[in-house]
């Protein structure tokens, strides 16, 4: 019964919002009568039978775009719980109510897992050590950069270790990152052992009196079992205060998939979704706070270094429901 998952941003994009636009329209064009009926003396409610077609239309309309079942059903029975029954107003605008219980369940559902990442560091002996999972192409380098910058401009000394040996050029994009922000990288060669890199970043961190230590890694897949048994070296080496997960928002639930494993491989702490300038609406938020249940700390809204911003569930919610 379910449409194919959507391919691309924009087919994603139109499955969702238009459809729920689609609803929300078609609601606008109904008659009050045909959607109500009498309670009581004067007051009016909607009908039974139309909010069940208004609920299948929306569920489905959320499971075409990506949104993990679970969250569409919980946003369907806050809609449920919200319009059943109730007496409405007059001149009662059935759209804006929908879109209003719409935006209160997304925020909701975003709240309860949201972290400040500058709360959660500050509890930490110094250096804070930091993890960085994800595969390929996520935009973890680049979160880790951006971060690196964000720290430093608070005040904040910073070093990088280059995790991923790997992949060809990983070393020398995150050694440019580094001379353009003036942090240090601690590198060794291509191929060479990751946790190897991770302890003498953080050996130097020591001697020095670094704040934090950002260690990048591999990504090859996540069902490569190889990468998960250096990853999981890597944690066990480094021992590192936080785990942080990068996700690509344009991957809809394939990145759901990859959260599981490396939580199950080791454990994730916090999430980076990057790619959100990219991704017009951005449901996988609301799919990895419900899914995996790890708290998103920060958005990649871009590819500069001031591109990373701080998660916030009133803009998310926002942006997911407002029709444009
Ligand atoms: N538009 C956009 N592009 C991003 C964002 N984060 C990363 N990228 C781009 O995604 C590509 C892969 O990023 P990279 O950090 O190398 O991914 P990694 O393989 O996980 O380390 C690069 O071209 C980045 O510039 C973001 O928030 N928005
Ligand atoms: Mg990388």
């Amino acid at each position: 019964m379910r449409k194919r998952p959507a391919r691309n941003r924009a087919e994603r994009d139109e499955q969702m919002f238009t459809a729920l636009k689609k609803k929300l329209g078609l609601l606008k064009n109904s008659s009050v009568e045909e959607m109500t009926e009498p309670i009581g003396d004067q007051g009016k409610k909607i009908r039974d039978d139309r909010l069940e077609e208004i609920c299948w239309d929306l569920e489905m309309a959320l499971l075409e775009s990506d949104v993990a079942e679970t969250v569409a059903e919980q946003i369907v029975s806050d809609l449920r719980e919200n319009l059943k029954g109730k007496k409405l107003a007059r001149g009662f605008d059935l759209e804006g109510a929908v879109e209003g219980s719409l935006r209160d369940s997304v925020r909701n559902l975003l709240s309860s897992h949201t972290v400040d990442f500058y709360d959660a560091v500050s509890a930490v002996e110094r250096p804070v050590v930091i993890m960085f999972v994800g595969i390929n192409g996520t935009g973890k380098t680049t979160a880790i950069a951006k971060l690196a910058s964000m720290l430093k401009s608070r005040g904040n000394t910073v070093i990088i270790a280059a995790g991923d040996t790997f992949r060809a050029g990983a070393i020398e994009q995150l050694k440019v990152h580094g001379e353009a922000l003036d942090i240090r990288v601690v590198s060794h060669e291509h191929g060479g052992d990751a946790a190897a890199v991770a302890f003498d970043a953080i050996e130097h961190a020591k001697a020095r009196h670094r704040d934090f230590v950002l260690i990048d890694t591999a990504g090859r897949m996540q069902t490569n079992s190889n990468l998960m048994d250096e990853m999981k070296k890597i944690k066990r080496v480094a021992d590192p205060d936080f785990i942080v997960f990068v996700g690509d928002s344009l991957a809809g639930n394939d990145m759901i998939e990859q959260a599981r494993a490396f939580n199950d491989a080791v454990g994730i702490d916090m999430v980076i979704l990057t790619k959100i300038d990219a991704d017009a609406k951005g449901g996988s938020a609301l799919s990895i706070a419900k899914t995996v249940g790890k708290p998103i700390a920060f958005l990649g809204t871009g590819q500069r270094y001031a591109d990373l911003m701080k998660f916030d569930p009133a803009w998310m919610a926002e942006r997911l429901v407002s029709a444009n």
